[in-house]
């Protein structure tokens, strides 16, 4: 018996490629003749395509591309267009949002208005994308968890960039695109609000962050522990006794006394995946809006002390003379 004990595949199972069940009358076709790579084998299903790709599909490549190119050529433009800084810098290299004093008006195309444009495909992209995961599973017969999934993603993203920037009426704190200077403003907008630890959505999402990477291990661990007696084929370990499946079930009851369903941990790993975004965009949201500075809020709620009244200074100093510019 081949030993399953192993961070690759260990067994390619090659069928005559087969292009997949009948679409309905008005779905473009499939393209691509299908064939199979064995590297990728290794690590999924061998065989590659053919691929769907349809109005929706090529729509959003297309919203991609457009925002890419406006995202490249504009770093390309910040660095007079000399090819060897633009690779060099790249990873420091942004297309910024428009200043403060533009609000939420169209800025002009240097100032910002590549950024909202960029920003605007990006989002039909995206959008369009979801549309097609949510359409091809209908034709598939599946459930729509995954575009729901994405749903939650989509909203994070939403909120930074676009739904958080019109309630506080300015373009410019949005995320610029950039490597490094979104990890900058990721930096700055947590001290400009007070430090975002103190944020208990933010705290909630870390929670599912981590409770991910921890469900996720503890799954993927528990099949591949069990993948030698047939674990890995979840339909049949589901509705049979004196499985594989089970084994490993009784592995959990008998270290931590409680044991997930071959069911239920697939539902508390989309549950944990969705609920980061989710409360993380709830974060965002109240950022700015709701609340100020998280850090004095979390003096006021009894969660963090507050600083001795040494010095003469603002407690806030968003609120000191000057600290809002
Ligand atoms: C592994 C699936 C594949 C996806 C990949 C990402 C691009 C961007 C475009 C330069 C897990 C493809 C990347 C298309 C290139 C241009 C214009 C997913 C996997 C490989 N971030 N972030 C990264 C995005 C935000 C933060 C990396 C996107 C918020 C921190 C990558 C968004 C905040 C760190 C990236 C977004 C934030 C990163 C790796 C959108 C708070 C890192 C991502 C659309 C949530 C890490 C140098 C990854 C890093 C990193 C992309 C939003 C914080 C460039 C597309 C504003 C602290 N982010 N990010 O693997 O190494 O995701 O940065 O909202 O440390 Mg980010
Ligand atoms: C970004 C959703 C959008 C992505 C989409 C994908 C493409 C590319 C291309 C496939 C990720 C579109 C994809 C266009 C396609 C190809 C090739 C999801 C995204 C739609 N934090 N923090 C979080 C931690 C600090 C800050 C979340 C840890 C500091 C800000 C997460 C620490 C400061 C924001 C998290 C830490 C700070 C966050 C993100 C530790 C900085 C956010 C969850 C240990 C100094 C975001 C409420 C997520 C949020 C966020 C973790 C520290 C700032 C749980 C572990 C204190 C501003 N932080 N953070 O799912 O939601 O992101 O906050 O220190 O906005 Mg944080």
């Amino acid at each position: 018996m081949a030993e399953y004990q192993n961070i690759f595949t260990r067994i390619q199972v090659r069928a005559p490629a087969h292009a997949g069940v009948a679409l309905p009358p008005g779905d473009s076709p499939r393209t691509s003749e299908p064939f199979f790579a064995y590297w990728l084998g290794r690590i999924g299903d061998a065989q590659i395509g053919p691929i769907y790709l349809g109005w929706l599909g090529t729509l959003s490549l297309l919203c991609g591309l457009i925002a890419f190119e406006i995202i490249g050529l504009n770093m390309w433009a910040s660095v007079n267009w000399d090819p060897i800084e633009f690779v060099r810098q790249l990873p420091w290299l942004a297309l910024e949002p428009p200043a403060p004093e533009y609000g939420i008006t169209i800025p002009p195309m240097a100032e910002g208005g590549w950024w909202l444009m960029a920003g605007f495909f990006l989002t039909a992209s995206v959008i369009l994308w979801w549309f097609r995961m949510y359409r091809r599973a209908l034709v598939l017969g599946m459930g729509t968890h995954v575009a729901w999934a994405f749903a939650s993603a989509i909203w994070l993203f939403l909120v930074l960039g676009f739904i958080r920037p019109l309630l506080v009426g300015s373009w410019s704190e949005a995320v610029p695109f950039g490597i490094f200077p979104h990890l900058d403003w990721t930096a700055a907008f947590s001290i400009r609000y007070g430090n975002l630890f103190y944020n208990p959505f933010h705290m909630l999402s870390i929670v599912f962050l981590y409770g991910s990477t921890l469900l996720f291990a503890m799954h993927g661990a528990t099949i591949l522990a069990v993948s030698r007696l047939g674990g890995d084929r979840e339909i049949e370990q589901i509705v049979d006794r004196g499985t594989a499946s089970e084994r490993a079930a009784l592995f959990w009851r008998w270290t931590m006394g409680f044991n997930a369903s071959m069911e239920s941990i697939h539902r508390w790993a989309w549950w944990f995946a969705v609920l980061c975004p989710l409360t993380g965009g709830i974060g965002i949201l109240l950022t700015g809006t709701a609340v100020d500075n998280w850090y004095l809020w979390a003096v006021d709620h009894g969660v963090a002390p507050s600083y001795p009244p040494a010095f003469e200074v603002s407690p806030d100093p968003a609120a000191a003379v000057g600290g809002s510019q």
